[in-house]
């Protein structure tokens, strides 16, 4: 079946260089499934030429071609104009890029758990680095016991101002999910497992398409029900990536999207007496002169020290590696 790859997102233009033009739906156990002009395709992901270069990622726009043994499979990994990525749990110090050529991220959260702000910080950290539009879907509006949802909406508030917060429960609320949905536009889904991120593409299919998983009673932990990031095309026109929950949000030492989240606390730094001030006992202390002062919750600042020397420590810990002949961030 023919497919109009602008459908897609793609705005290239013509196609550099050889090969047939695609992008990347899923990638699993090696191979992935690209849509192309002709239709869907399978190919190799990792044959020895791709793996030199870039490891192919679910958004990605590749040039696909023949090889007399392998079959069709990935050539060339085109630029990307933005990725979310993390840091890889599995081989520290590399960057494990979760999706690539996004638009819009969207934190999903179920309200049917607490959102502690720590973790909140991060998942932001993760979706700011990317570039793309961020907001925040509270999920499971419609089942959340004993309470309403405006703790959680105030955390949002408090971490991110001006951030869209969009509440979701059953299909009430699904039309401004859509509205940040369109054409072309591609949108990420970002959360912990559980989250009801695959509910919200079926919903927003309008058929339960997507496979979704009971929350485990108790603690209220989903099951990693979805194995792989898939990206979906709705009605509408838009492109939706599914993703598995994510665990760790492991970050990368990403300066600026840090600044973003605690951008008024790097500010006040600027008057603290020290210019490598820890903000913890120093004397003339701007940050900690304005918790003194109630403008500033100590808490976050808390919070603030603790990512920053995460980061400083993980910076460190990749020199060491590096000193030693391991492999840097990619
Ligand atoms: N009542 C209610 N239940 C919801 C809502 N959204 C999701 N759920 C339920 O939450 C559970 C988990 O939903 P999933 O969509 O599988 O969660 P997920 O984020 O995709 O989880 P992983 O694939 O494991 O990452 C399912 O039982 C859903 O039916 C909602 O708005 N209201
Ligand atoms: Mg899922
Ligand atoms: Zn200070």
């Amino acid at each position: 079946m023919a497919i109009d790859l602008d459908d897609y997102g793609w705005r290239g233009g013509e196609p550099p260089g050889d090969g047939t033009l695609g992008r990347i739906i899923r990638v699993d156990r090696g191979e992935c499934d690209v849509a192309t002009a002709a239709g869907m395709a399978r190919a190799l992901s990792d044959s020895q030429r791709a793996q030199a270069e870039v490891a192919p990622a679910t958004g990605d726009w590749v040039l696909l071609g023949e090889d007399p043994e392998l079959g069709t499979l990935v050539r060339q990994v085109l630029p990307r104009s933005n990725t979310l990525s993390r840091r890889d749990p599995s081989e520290a110090g590399l960057e494990q890029v979760l999706v690539a050529n996004v638009d819009d991220v969207l934190i999903v959260h179920g309200l049917d758990r607490p959102l502690p702000a720590g973790r909140l910080e991060r998942l932001l950290v993760v979706a700011w680095d990317s570039g793309a539009d961020v907001a925040v879907a509270l999920t499971k509006a419609d089942t959340r016991a004993g309470g309403s949802a405006d703790e959680v909406v105030a955390t949002v508030r408090a971490v991110a101002p001006g951030t869209e917060v969009l509440l979701v429960g059953g299909d009430e609320g699904i039309d401004r999910v859509r509205a940040r949905t369109g054409p072309g536009r591609t949108v990420a889904l970002l959360g912990e497992s559980g989250a009801g991120k695959s509910t919200l593409v079926n919903r927003l299919l309008g058929e339960d398409r997507l496979t979704t998983g009971e929350v485990r009673g108790g603690d209220a932990k989903g099951r990693h029900t979805t194995v792989s990031r898939e990206l979906v095309q709705l009605p509408g026109g838009g492109l939706v990536i599914d993703t598995p929950g994510i665990r760790a949000v492991g970050l990368l030492d990403t300066e600026e999207a840090l600044d973003r989240v605690f951008g008024d606390l790097q500010d006040l730094s600027a008057g603290c007496r020290y210019a490598d001030c820890a903000h913890d006992s120093e004397p003339d202390c701007a940050v900690n002169g304005a918790v003194a002062a109630g403008d500033v919750e100590e808490r976050r600042v808390a919070r603030y020290r603790a990512l920053r020397d995460e980061l400083a420590e993980q910076r460190r810990r990749d020199e060491e590696r590096r000193r030693r002949g391991g492999r840097g961030r990619r």
